[in-house]
């Protein structure tokens, strides 16, 4: 379907062009620029300052040979990559991502997306991602301290506390991080806030391993309060993935009162009606870094499914998907509206296609988008910054009491844009818009370098 406004229609064309072969990148543009419309129509002068074209350009991409020796002596090589998308708020913001499937198309939707985020959060980050091809699976600590130190010996050059600033995202949690972080220190001698969601002996902020996952609820909680006058308590409540954002989903979904009946990983998915027991969760996945089908051999009323997707078969009230991009299409959309689901959050970026959130839309299926509902992670590291400025660090309440005031503020910012641009309750409309906004005045304010 085309655009409405030819304006958009030629930024579009033109990303297209220059993006051959990058599915989704092209459909986390074509989704924001779709956004755009209602805001063209009100503020033409828009289309002149060159603000869109500029903003679907990445304001530079690096991609470097990463090699490591593994534990066999054999060398091997993988691919980084970092985009620096947009820095007219604040230093480039956003994680990196160690998975098989990662390459330019999937590192480019995701810090185009981290853009509006960040800006979402209220707090001074620009937009960026960055990663490998690195499959961490099978792999031992050894082989992974050196493929991160072989990583951050090309990637230091690029950032700094105020450039660039990275964090985790998939296969990047806190023992990556340290190994980046020290590989950072001692080629530069320095000791600075380069990265977020480090350990808590070293620079670390209190909650942000929780703070994902924590923030998907806080959103939801708010979104059911504001648009249907109800809660998360009693709740029957789906989570795909079994990482750090769904278990984390997970441990505050419950502690609102809901029941979190079903988990999964890429093999497969857990069912247990009586409510998934998290410390059985956390020992397979963070201590023993195992798969979630471990989990019916410590409790065996539940049950084992092979093949992720089914979990959307499972009927639930409230469903957040907190595993991958396009893990949830129409035919999983169509199970869940079956079944009577009321509220759908992101808790993993971009994980339902177009033509899911539009039948969600259509069924009037609260729907809160990604870049609104799971920037509990970002803001968080952008309160580990601040600490890391200030060196000081706050208690665990007080960084889960400001992380849980941005989520709600940033519900109503997103809440408030899609009611001012004509679609009140459209929250993938409001937080694009709102995310846009801010930016869009601090670039207008920077001028364009010619
Ligand atoms: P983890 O690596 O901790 O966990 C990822 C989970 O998703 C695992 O259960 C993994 O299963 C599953 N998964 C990953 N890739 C696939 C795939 N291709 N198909 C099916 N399942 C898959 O990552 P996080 O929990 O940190 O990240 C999950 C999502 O949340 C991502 O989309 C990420 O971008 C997003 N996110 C993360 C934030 C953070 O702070 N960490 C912040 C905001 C968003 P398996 O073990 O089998 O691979
Ligand atoms: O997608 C995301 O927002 C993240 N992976 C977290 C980024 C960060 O800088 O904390």
């Amino acid at each position: 379907m085309g655009f409405k406004n030819s304006y958009l229609q030629g930024v579009y064309d033109t990303v297209q062009r220059r993006n051959p072969g990058e599915p989704e990148f092209l459909q986390a543009v074509r989704e924001v620029l779709e956004s755009f419309e209602p805001v063209l129509e009100k503020r033409p002068q828009l289309a002149d300052t060159g603000i869109i074209d500029r903003i679907v350009e990445p304001e530079r991409f690096v991609t470097f040979r990463v090699s490591w020796v593994d534990d066999s002596g054999k060398v091997q090589v993988n691919r980084g990559y970092r985009v620096q998308f947009n820095s007219a708020i604040g230093p480039y913001k956003g994680g990196l991502r160690l998975h098989p499937s990662v390459n330019s198309s999937v590192i480019k939707f995701l810090g185009f997306e981290q853009v509006f985020k960040n800006s979402l959060t209220g707090l001074p980050m620009g937009g960026a991602k960055g990663g490998s091809d690195f499959d961490p699976k099978g792999k031992s600590d050894g082989e992974i301290m050196r493929f991160c130190q072989s990583f951050m010996t090309e990637l230091y050059r690029h950032i700094g506390p105020d450039t660039d600033v990275p964090a985790g995202d998939i296969g990047v949690g806190a023992r990556e991080i340290g190994y980046l972080f020290g590989q950072y220190k001692r080629i530069t001698n320095s000791f600075v806030g380069v990265l977020t969601g480090k350990g808590l002996t070293y620079g670390g902020s209190l909650a942000r391993t929780e703070a994902t996952g924590f923030g998907l609820c806080y959103f939801t909680k708010e979104m059911l309060a504001v648009m249907k006058q109800d809660s998360l308590a009693g709740k029957t409540v789906v989570i795909s993935g079994s990482g750090n954002v769904a278990i984390y989903a997970c441990q505050k979904a419950t502690e609102m009162g809901a029941k979190v009946v079903a988990m999964s990983d890429s093999n497969g998915y857990i069912h247990d009606p009586d409510g998934i027991q998290l410390k059985v969760v956390k020992e397979i996945k963070e201590v023993r870094r195992g798969r979630i089908k471990e989990y019916v051999d410590a409790v065996p009323t539940a049950s084992y499914t092979e093949g992720c997707r089914g979990i959307w078969g499972i009927p639930c009230d409230v469903a957040l998907p907190c595993a991958t991009q396009n893990e949830l299409d129409g035919a999983d959309a169509d199970k869940l509206i079956a079944n009577g689901v009321i509220a759908v959050a992101e808790g993993a970026n971009m994980p339902s296609t177009p033509e899911a959130i539009a039948k969600f839309r259509q069924a009037g299926v609260l729907f809160g988008p990604a870049k609104a509902a799971n920037a509990g992670g970002v803001a968080t590291s952008g309160l580990e910054m601040c600490q890391n400025s200030m060196r000081y660090s706050w208690t665990f309440a007080e960084v889960d009491e400001k992380l849980r005031d941005i989520m709600v503020g940033i519900f109503h910012s997103a809440y408030n844009a899609s009611q001012e641009f004509g679609d009140a309750g459209n929250l993938v409309l409001g937080a694009n818009v709102a995310g846009f906004l801010k930016v869009a005045d601090a670039m207008k304010w920077q001028g364009v370098a010619y």
